[in-house]
């Protein structure tokens, strides 16, 4: 062998060598390194695995329909048991205390001054815009107020309190916010609005409360759209001591409400709350399936005792605009307003009230079961304006 080969041979050798010491380091690297840290968003998969046909559902495309954010995932994990022990009765107080912040922490600056000058108004109007009231009723309540300090001849800030605080329940003063519950038998409240609202919660909440003051209450599955949606309200059914129907997931949701009215019927029971889907393959069969569901009632020989629309109040006005769809495919008769708990502003009922000429019934102001409290204008109106 010439030595120019030997030399040759040498260097195959070692790269040879050299190239399996690598591979080998590498997989022992492999082997060593740490699991890829699992995504974010495995850490908030739903409490039960995901129901295997909602992959058959098909899933509209971003915009194609009215709704609000993607939906949170399914969380079928009602809270700790626990939770559900004696608990603080609900206020809207404790529920606003995050909310008035703005509001009032924009009046108590302003009632540092000495005297009321015109752009101590503009200064209200801007923090309750700021605050969610909407510019039309910001208008009208600062207007209001403006005028009784005139005519009173009020010259200190602070005695113009009394003014807003008036011209605010003034707002708020002119619906009837009573809920149906006596009528002929089954009396029915539907549920409708936007996915993530708090529908099936509240819905969990009010048969909590109308089984606590002696009412039988069945709940009608409607929400055939998520499989996971008829467990979640399985779930409150038990926890509020009502019954339950639900039908096939996919499956015709106002054959579900007229099985359960017609249950009701059957048995004499006082009220049949509805739970209905947000979310559909497009908006024109949300509407359609909702006017179904409306004149289910009617056909399965139930009373229709309340369409409440579920809003919530962390999506600000935005939010009113796309549930405004809902208002408009059936007679709405109240609105629930949830998560007033986790508003930064607060000041929403008023642009409720204002947008769709309805009044606020309830209010959620937490994931509790007694969470849900009926909406008191003169004491959501202290709240929002009460200085610390
Ligand atoms: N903080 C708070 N969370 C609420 C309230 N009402 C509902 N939620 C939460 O909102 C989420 C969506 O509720 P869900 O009832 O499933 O909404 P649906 O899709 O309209 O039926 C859940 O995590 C609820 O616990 C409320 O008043 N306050
Ligand atoms: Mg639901």
């Amino acid at each position: 062998m010439h030595s120019a080969q030997i030399i040759l041979l040498v260097v195959v050798l070692a790269l040879i060598v050299g190239g399996v010491v690598l591979v080998g380091t590498r997989s022992r690297r492999r082997a060593a390194a740490p699991p890829a840290p699992e995504p974010l968003s495995a850490s908030r998969a739903p409490a039960v695995p995901a129901p295997p046909d909602e992959e058959a559902v098909p899933v509209p495309s971003k915009g194609g329909l009215i709704t609000g954010p993607e939906p949170a995932p399914e969380k079928l994990d009602l809270g700790a048991e626990e939770e559900i022990a004696p608990e603080p009765p609900a206020s809207i107080q404790e529920g606003l205390r995050q909310s008035r912040r703005p509001f009032a922490a924009a009046l108590q600056q302003m009632f540092k001054r000495n005297a009321i000058e015109e752009s101590f108004w503009g200064e209200v109007e801007d923090s309750l815009i700021l605050s969610d009231v909407g510019l039309d009723q910001a208008t009208r309540i600062v207007d209001e107020a403006k005028e009784k300090v005139r005519r009173e001849h009020v010259t200190r800030p602070e005695a113009a309190l009394g003014a807003i605080r008036d011209a605010m329940l003034e707002a708020l003063s002119h619906s009837d916010r009573s809920l149906a519950i006596d009528g002929e038998r089954p009396v029915v409240w539907l549920f409708v609005g936007v996915n993530g609202v708090g529908k099936t919660t509240t819905i969990g909440k009010v048969a909590h409360q109308l089984s606590a003051d002696g009412k039988s209450v069945l709940l009608a599955a409607a929400d055939t759209f998520r499989a996971a949606a008829a467990d979640q309200l399985s779930l409150w059914a038990e926890r509020s001591d009502a019954e339950v129907v639900r039908g096939a997931a996919g499956g015709d949701p106002a054959a579900v409400l007229f099985d359960a009215i017609s249950s009701a019927r059957a048995k004499g029971t006082d009220l049949v709350l509805g739970d209905t889907a947000g979310r559909l393959h497009n908006k024109f069969n949300l509407i359609e399936e909702l006017k179904k569901i409306y004149r289910t009632v009617e056909k399965a020989q139930g009373t229709l005792g309340e369409v409440l629309l579920v809003l919530d109040a962390t999506v600000g006005q935005n939010g009113l605009a796309q549930a405004k769809v809902f208002s408009e495919a059936v007679g709405v008769t109240g609105v629930v307003l949830t998560k007033l708990d986790g508003s930064a502003k607060g000041g929403i009922a008023f642009a409720i009230e204002e947008t769709f000429k309805i009044p606020v019934k309830l209010v959620g102001v937490g994931e509790r079961i007694g969470d849900l409290i009926p909406f008191d204008p003169k004491a959501y109106v202290e709240s929002l304006t009460a200085l610390d």
